[in-house]
């Protein structure tokens, strides 16, 4: 008998099909965050990255243009299974020489194509940062009216790109604002920002895009680097504007206190909010974004999503960059590992567990978890990557 065989026979024996497992694994989509593999630069030809967040390392291969960058992701995507979304930034257009305010579907043309051809989904972003406009540390929230305006512009433009890119392709683009908004040292107002950008924000959303084609997120933050005392878009900030309105709440793993979690959040976010987005990080010490493992987090993740019957409404990204390994293999570890994750909580005999819960039997729910994390999983993954067309382990000798 062979591993598969072996494996899916355990599983049969606890009422889980390995098949149907395949399959929906196979077709829960995964978004890759194209700035891993240039350490968030982009190609406006600046070289600077600012807005509170860090690449650190000088590994080389870093992708310089949009065609290195391309070339760079399909080596990883010959790594990596399923269905594939990749995740752009504004800043990653044909757009050298375009201002931010000045963004139109036809700079990401390329990208739509190359997508098509590869049989990719897309997201977007607006980039609220590394720009002569955000150097005082405020965007959205600045008191200065014209440089409100001209983000405000950016990120409606934003929208109607990634509305553009769901029509193109078939399937909703998420389109992410983050911005880095805050304060270094203590405020002495803290209101007066979030009003403003909440307004800046009423004016981005007035604009009614068809929900098949983009899907508005907003990201929260806990702080940044050089903005260590006071975050404008704050997780309640956004919680709220997220329920008001109707949107994605995007929560990141690096955006919280270090021992908060956000596989914690989820359930509970999700009876208030239309869908969520998760930046699947790993922020060692701070938000320092490390490529994910496969570690406790990451399981748990999964597991919310899965137990739960949230896939419909979750959207999953990943959100890291590390310069300090080679970035094809900073993607195609990370995204490999999200898709174990989800693997390990599709094999959970997921009714089960909940059946021994709701009768208090809970020495059959530690039991049956436990014996759970030493189950097979890894053959039915090897046979999954081999039917996939992928290779089944990264490492085949050392
Ligand atoms: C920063 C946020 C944000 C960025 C990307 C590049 O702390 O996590 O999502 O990482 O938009
Ligand atoms: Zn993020």
């Amino acid at each position: 008998m062979g591993m598969y065989e072996y494996a899916a026979e355990r599983y049969g024996a606890i009422g889980v099909d390995t098949e149907a497992v395949i399959k929906k694994l196979d077709a829960i989509p995964v978004s890759m965050h194209c700035w891993q593999g240039d350490d968030v630069l982009g190609f406006e030809g600046g070289g600077e990255l600012t807005g509170g967040i860090q690449s650190t390392g000088n590994y080389p291969g870093r992708a310089r243009t949009a065609e290195e960058l391309r070339a760079n992701m399909e080596k990883a995507l010959r790594l990596i299974p399923g269905r594939t979304k990749v995740n752009l930034h504004a800043i990653y257009g044909d757009v050298k020489g375009v201002e931010r305010n000045a963004l139109e579907p036809k700079h990401f043309a390329a990208w739509v194509e190359w997508a098509r051809d590869n049989n990719l989904g897309l997201d977007f972003n607006p980039t609220l940062f590394s720009h002569p406009k955000a150097g005082d540390g405020l965007t959205l929230a600045h008191p200065d009216e014209h440089i409100r305006e001209f983000w405000i512009e950016h990120c409606k433009r934003c929208r109607r790109i990634s509305a553009y890119f769901g029509r193109e392709l078939g399937q909703p683009s998420v389109n992410n604002i983050w911005a880095a908004d805050g304060f270094k040292d203590v405020p002495a107002d803290t209101l007066t920002p979030r009003t403003r950008l909440a307004a800046a924000l009423d004016d981005i959303f007035s604009e009614k895009l068809d929900k098949r084609y983009n899907i508005d997120a907003v990201e929260s933050k806990l702080f940044g680097i050089g903005l260590e005392s006071y975050t404008v878009g704050s997780h309640e900030f956004y919680m709220g504007y997220a329920v008001k309105n109707n949107l994605a709440l995007c929560m990141d793993a690096g955006h919280f206190h270090p021992t908060e979690v956000i596989s914690a959040k989820i359930t509970a976010a999700s009876l208030f909010v239309e869908r969520l987005l998760l930046h699947v990080s790993r922020p060692v010490r701070w938000d320092s974004d490390h490529v994910i493992l496969l570690d406790v987090e990451l399981v748990a993740i999964a597991q919310e999503i899965i137990r739960n019957g949230l896939l419909d409404r979750v959207h999953i990204g990943l959100d890291y960059f590390d310069g300090s390994i080679d970035r094809i293999t900073a993607w195609a570890v990370g995204m490999r590992n999200m898709r174990k994750a989800l693997l390990i909580a599709l094999l959970e005999p997921s009714d089960k567990l909940r059946e021994a819960e709701h009768s208090f039997d809970f020495t059959k729910r530690l039991l049956v978890m436990e014996e759970l994390k030493t189950m097979p999983w890894a053959a039915v993954w090897e046979e999954y990557c081999e039917r996939d067309g992928v290779p089944a382990n990264l490492v085949s000798g050392l």
